[in-house]
C-alpha cells in the first residue's frame, strides 16, 4: 500500500429540500386546506477514524466529497428524504485542519471517533406548517437551507509509543526489523527508508509499537534530504530511540547533529525522553567502542547503550528501558491536544 500523510480535501454537505406549497383538493371536498410538506435535511459531512488504514493515499485519488441533497417537500403531507451523509474514513491518528493549516478541527485518535465536518442544511417547511386560525390557506413554504463546504487539511501523524530517530544508516531499520515482524527494506546507503515504518515489539509479555522513520541530516528542518516531515510521526511518541552509528568518524557530532534538527523542528520533540544507543558494536573493535562511547556521552550527557542490530548484543536492554518510559507514560492521562467536536464549528 502506498503512503501518503497529507491530503487537501474539499466537502460540501447536501443542501435541504424546498418546502412545498400544495392543496388537497378532491372531488366533492371544499375547502381541503394546505398539504405541502416538509424538505429533507442534507446529508452531513462526517470524518470517522477507522482501525486498519495507515496512509491518507485513498485522498489522492479523490479530493472532492459532497453529500446528498434532502428531498422537497411534496403534497398530500409527504416530506422530503434526508439526503444520504458521506463518512470520510481516515486512519486514527489523523488530524483534521482548516485550509491554511493553522487551525486543528480535530485530532482523531482513537477508532471509531466521529466529527461532523459539515452538517447538511435543514429542509424548509411546507405550508401545511403554516395554517393558522386566521391564515387558513397559506400560500408560502420555506427554502431548504444550504449546505457548507470547506476545504480541510487531513495530516496523518502516527501512532505510536516509540520512534526511532537517527541519522541515515544508522541502522534504524535494521533495529526495527530485529525487534519486530516489520520488515523494512535496510541497505548500506542513506535514504534506504522513504516512509515511515511500523512495527510490534514484545518485551516481557508487553507490548508496544515502535516506529522508524527516515533519516535525518543536518539541515533537514530546511529541506535537506528527506526534511524533517517525517518527524511528524514521532511526535506523539512517548520516548525516542536515539540509534547512532559507531563506525561513524565522531558519535558525538553525528548525535549532536541530529539533536540540533529535533530542537529546529519544535513540537516538543526535544523535551521528549531520550534513549541513547551506539549501535553496530559488532563492527568496531573494543578500543574504538569506548572512545565512541566517551565522546558521545560527552555530547548527550548521558550513559549511551553499546548494541548491535545485527548480533543482538544490548538490545534487550534497550527494549526493556524503552518499555519501562511507554509503561509509565501510559499511566498518565489521556492526549490532551485533543480539541472536542463540539467546540469547533466552520
Ligand atoms: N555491522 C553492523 N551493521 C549494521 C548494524 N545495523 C545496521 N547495519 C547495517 O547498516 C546499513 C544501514 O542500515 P539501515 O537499517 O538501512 O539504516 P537506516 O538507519 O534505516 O538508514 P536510512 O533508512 O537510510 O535512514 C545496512 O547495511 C545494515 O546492514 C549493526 O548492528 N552492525
Ligand atoms: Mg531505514
Amino acid at each position: 500500500m502506498k503512503f501518503l500523510d497529507e491530503a487537501k480535501v474539499y466537502i460540501r454537505s447536501g443542501d435541504g429540500g424546498n418546502g412545498c406549497v400544495s392543496f388537497r383538493r378532491e372531488k366533492f371536498i371544499e375547502f381541503g386546506g394546505p398539504n405541502g410538506g416538509d424538505g429533507g435535511k442534507g446529508g452531513d459531512v462526517i470524518a470517522e477514524a477507522v482501525e486498519g488504514l495507515n496512509t491518507l493515499i485513498d485522498y489522492r485519488y479523490q479530493q472532492h466529497f459532497r453529500a446528498k441533497n434532502g428531498q422537497g417537500g411534496m403534497g398530500k403531507d409527504r416530506h422530503g428524504a434526508n439526503g444520504a451523509d458521506i463518512v470520510l474514513k481516515v486512519p486514527v491518528g489523523t488530524q483534521i485542519c482548516d485550509e491554511d493549516g493553522a487551525t486543528l478541527i480535530v485530532d482523531l485518535t482513537a477508532p471509531g471517533q466521529r466529527v461532523v465536518l459539515a452538517r447538511g442544511g435543514n429542509g424548509g417547511f411546507g405550508n401545511a406548517h403554516f395554517k393558522t386560525s386566521t391564515n387558513r390557506a397559506p400560500r408560502h413554504a420555506n427554502p431548504g437551507q444550504p449546505g457548507e463546504e470547506l476545504t480541510i487539511r487531513l495530516r496523518l501523524k502516527l501512532i505510536a509509543d516509540a520512534g526511532i530517530v537517527g541519522l541515515p544508516n544508522a541502522g534504524k531499520s535494521t533495529f526495527l526489523a530485529a525487534v519486530s515482524a516489520a520488515r523494512p527494506k535496510i541497505a548500506d546507503y542513506p535514504f534506504t527508508t522513504l516512509n515511515p515504518q511500523l512495527g510490534v515489539v514484545e518485551v516481557d509479555g508487553r507490548e508496544f509499537v515502535l516506529a522508524d522513520i527516515p533519516g535525518l541530516i543536518e539541515g533537514a528542518h530546511e529541506g535537506v534530504g528527506l526534511g524533517d516531515r517525517f518527524l511528524g510521526h514521532v511526535e506523539r511518541c512517548r520516548v525516542l530511540l536515539h540509534l547512532v552509528d559507531g563506525t561513524c568518524a565522531h558519535a558525538g557530532e553525528a548525535y549532536k547533529t541530529v539533536r540540533a534538527e529535533l530542537d529546529a523542528y519544535g513540537q516538543g520533540l526535544a523535551e521528549k525522553v531520550e534513549i541513547v544507543a551506539l549501535n553496530k558494536a559488532d563492527a568496531v573493535d573494543a578500543a574504538a567502542i569506548e572512545q565512541q562511547v566517551a565522546c558521545l556521552k560527552r555530547a548527550a550527557k548521558k550513559e549511551p547503550f553499546v548494541i548491535s542490530a545485527v548480533n543482538g548484543q544490548g538490545v534487550a536492554e534497550v527494549l526493556r528501558a524503552l518499555i519501562a518510559v511507554v509503561e509509565k507514560a501510559r499511566g498518565g492521562k489521556a492526549d490532551e491536544r485533543l480539541v472536542p467536536a463540539a467546540a469547533w464549528r466552520p
